[in-house]
């Protein structure tokens, strides 16, 4: 045979190969689209994972919903972060409205008075601190009822209330600093987890981002899409899964990898809250045994539009997981942003972040008196300064 014709038949033989390896790789495909595969056998991986599947699984586990809609992330933005004026508007301009009303309506000092409280109840800052917070400034100020002087001295107690919850944050040291996010289900902890992992990544170093959330498909593939974009890892098994497996998954191989930081994306339905709340307990023991201290953080994501039902959801996770902060989300959302105020005087846990949008960048620290510069600033001064400060 001439060679030319051999080497003829070798290309199509294998031509003819590939197409056999291409075809059987969409059976394989297609075939895993139409059944998820089965979660990962953790015992086999890692030792402790035995102790795990020993302890009883809360119920929660329930079967993951149908595949929804792929997720889809809004897109990514250039711009800056929104300022917390901006964020702060609602609230503001509800409450000063009311200030204003309360401080020029009357010359009589009980009306002024009963119009602040009014004011801040309205806002959401709490019966019970809004009665603390009109009583001292009348304390400090008497009969003194220039609005300046009120206004300032209402500003100076708020801050005073703010600052009282403040805590330094916690220090893990050469370990990878652990931060788990619970919250009832729609406050914002997997939007929330996402922007701190873009920003932490930035200030830190490496981040793993664990996907706790094993309840939905959409959840995890959600937290997939984020992380990409913040340039995070993520640690997810399949839909179904034991959350506290992949949390343990995360911290090792973040304690593996030298990673700086991990955050815990927790599910959130209060429907099945005794199995939520055990849960949550299991996921922090078991990150406690691989990485002893962890996890470091435990913060509460409340969506600011919640009002005062926050006391309430901080109680309950509150008594499952000591809390040591608070993120409040959504207060660009809400006219009831005084929560916060509640939130600190009540609680007595910081408020560490806030979310201002729904975009990756729209997350800030939080600072009392920056915040209350923010809340008391005039609109001609939010809209006209274009300087970024808090304040505007
Ligand atoms: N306006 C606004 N929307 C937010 C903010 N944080 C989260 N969201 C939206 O709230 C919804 C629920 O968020 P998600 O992170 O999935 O909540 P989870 O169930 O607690 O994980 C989504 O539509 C988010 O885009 C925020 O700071 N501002
Ligand atoms: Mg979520």
């Amino acid at each position: 045979m001439h060679p030319f014709d051999i080497a003829l038949i070798l290309i199509i033989a294998a031509g003819a190969g590939s197409g056999l390896v291409f075809i059987e790789v969409l059976i394989q495909w297609s075939l895993r689209k139409a059944r998820p595969s089965p979660p990962p056998r953790l015992e086999a991986e890692l030792p402790q994972a035995a102790e795990l599947a020993a302890e009883p699984t809360p119920e929660t586990a329930e079967p993951a919903a149908a595949q929804p809609a792929q997720y889809v992330a809004p897109p990514p933005t250039v711009r800056e972060p929104v300022r917390i004026g901006l964020g702060l508007r609602k609230t503001r301009e509800n409450f000063l409205a009311r200030i204003r009303a309360a401080l020029t309506g009357s010359a009589k000092i009980d009306d002024i008075y009963e119009g602040l409280e009014e004011a801040l109840i309205a806002a959401d800052v709490g019966v019970e601190a809004s009665m603390k917070i009109a009583s001292a400034v009348r304390a400090k100020l008497g009969n003194d009822n220039r609005p300046d002087a009120i206004r300032d001295a209402l500003k100076a107690e708020i801050a005073t209330i703010l600052m009282s919850a403040e805590r330094r944050p916690a220090d893990s040291g050469d370990a990878p600093l652990v931060i788990m996010l619970v919250g009832v289900n729609g406050v914002g902890k997997t939007t929330t987890v996402a922007k701190l992992a873009a920003r932490l990544k930035a200030e830190r170093g490496s981040v793993i981002v664990a996907a706790a959330d094993t309840f939905r498909a959409a959840a995890i593939e959600q937290l997939e899409v984020w992380c990409d974009r913040a340039g995070a890892d993520i640690i997810k098994q399949s839909p179904g899964s034991d959350p506290a497996a992949v949390a343990f998954d995360a911290v090792k191989a973040a304690i593996a990898r030298k990673t700086r930081t991990v955050l815990i994306d927790t599910a959130g339905r209060l429907q099945t809250k005794v199995n939520l709340m055990e849960e949550l307990k299991k996921i922090a023991r078991v990150v406690a045994r691989e990485l002893p201290g962890a996890p470091h953080e435990t913060w509460l994501v409340l969506d600011a539009n919640t009002g005062q039902n926050a006391l309430s959801q901080a109680a309950i996770f509150g008594d499952a997981v000591p809390l040591t902060g608070v993120v409040l989300a959504k207060l660009d959302s809400t006219a009831k942003g005084g929560v916060v105020v509640a939130v600190a005087d009540r609680l007595k846990i910081p408020v560490r972040f806030v979310g201002l949008g729904e975009a990756i960048e729209d997350l800030r620290e939080f600072d009392a008196r920056e915040f209350v510069d923010a809340l008391f600033a005039s609109d001609g001064a939010v809209e006209q300064s274009a300087s970024g400060s808090y304040a505007a």
